[in-house]
């Protein structure tokens, strides 16, 4: 008797270190979105921001960023202060609104969407979907893309 016991033990500790690596992997997919205390870089409230690289910078700092209060369903019509257009060149952005969930589009007119931020939550590196962003908004500019306020 005393021995069985003796030899199931640390089976059941490998079970409990296997459950407690499991719980860190789901805690890291979640963490993929993450809320800040502050927006980064200064972003406005009530609007989103979009940098031309990850870690909410542009060109090296983080107060060069492209901002929306509704959205803009052309990019190619705005270009970075230093270096080439907005369009397909973004690889960061910060949803610093108050109200709505915010999109960015591979195409015009808030078409194809690439990713979403509910609000107060940002990506520091959109991954695959860098370099792609042709449109972008708010879901008022989504359910509405033909607003004067969504060019
Ligand atoms: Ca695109």
């Amino acid at each position: 008797m005393f021995d069985k016991k003796a030899t199931r033990k640390p089976f059941r500790r490998f079970i409990a270190g296997a459950a407690a690596t499991a719980a860190l992997a789901v805690a890291s997919v979640v963490a993929v979105a993450t809320p800040a205390m502050a927006a980064p870089g200064g972003c406005p409230s009530g609007q989103t921001c979009l940098w031309k690289d990850i870690n909410y910078t542009t060109g090296g700092v983080d107060w060069i960023y492209f901002v929306y209060t509704n959205g803009a369903n052309d990019l190619r019509n705005y270009q970075w202060s230093f270096n080439g257009t907005v369009n397909d060149n973004v690889s960061s952005w910060y949803n610093n609104g108050n109200t709505e969930a915010s999109f960015i589009f591979d195409n015009l007119n808030f078409q194809g969407q690439l990713s979403y931020l509910p609000i107060k939550f940002g990506r520091d590196n959109l991954g695959n979907a860098s370099d792609r962003a042709t449109s972008a908004g708010f879901r008022f500019c989504l359910n509405n893309p033909t607003s004067a306020k969504c060019v």
